[in-house]
């Protein structure tokens, strides 16, 4: 059976699984389900995607999926053999997914999403505490850029992390002027918005 990617592709983490498996040229078929869906239930004790399968393997957590593409497939490895490297390279995607992702995605797009009082105007408490947060968070990230790859000197796991959720975050005006402040994510992002795995991964 080919590897099966589960999840809508508006998901950051959906797009990050599936940037693997394009960077490697693995062909896989994608399921556009939503969060909660009844296969999603099946698939994920928390409902949340991306979940996957293959060859009766049923995986769910976006790390865990990534690092199982990129070990079992043939392609460019996105995570390095060399235990240091490697290590670095898990590292970064772990901060995408935990402190970039909750600060740029959960407390503020998500906020401007569907953070409405009852006349549909966005409540801005949330959303001005997380841009308070910016500065720090867009400090360190465009330090770990400036290679022009994330926390490494090629494309790896972690630039999968982090792309789709910069992409994310420049949807609000806050949002797209601090990528725009900061240089090297800014040149990072152009540098990358282009290329065919993040591209084909968008839909
Ligand atoms: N730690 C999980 C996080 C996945 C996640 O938060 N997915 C979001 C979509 S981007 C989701 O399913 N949200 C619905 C929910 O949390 O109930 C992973 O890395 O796969």
């Amino acid at each position: 059976m080919p590897l099966e990617i589960i999840g809508h592709p508006r998901s950051n983490f959906v797009r990050a699984v599936r940037m693997v498996a394009l960077e490697k040229g693995v062909p896989h078929e994608h399921t556009p389900e939503l969060p909660h869906s009844d296969v999603i239930k099946t698939l994920h004790p928390m409902g949340q995607i991306p979940a996957m399968r293959h060859e009766g393997l049923e995986l769910f957590e976006s790390m865990a999926i990534a690092r199982y593409i990129d070990e079992v497939f043939d392609g460019p490895k996105m995570v390095p053999d060399e235990p240091s490297k490697a290590a670095k390279i898990v590292q970064w995607s772990s901060f995408a997914q935990t402190t970039v992702d909750r600060l740029f995605l959960r407390q503020y797009v998500v906020q401007h999403m569907f953070n409405k009082d009852k006349d549909g105007n966005v409540i801005r408490d949330e959303i001005d505490k997380a841009v308070k947060g910016f500065p720090k968070v867009f400090g360190i990230l465009d330090e770990a850029v400036k290679s022009g790859f994330y926390g490494s000197d090629s494309f790896s796991m972690a630039d999968c992390f982090l792309l789709p959720i910069l992409n994310s975050v420049q949807r609000y005006p806050e949002g797209k002027s601090a990528v725009e402040s900061a240089a090297n994510v800014s040149a990072y992002f152009k540098a990358h918005s282009e290329r065919s795995s993040f591209v084909g991964a968008a839909s």
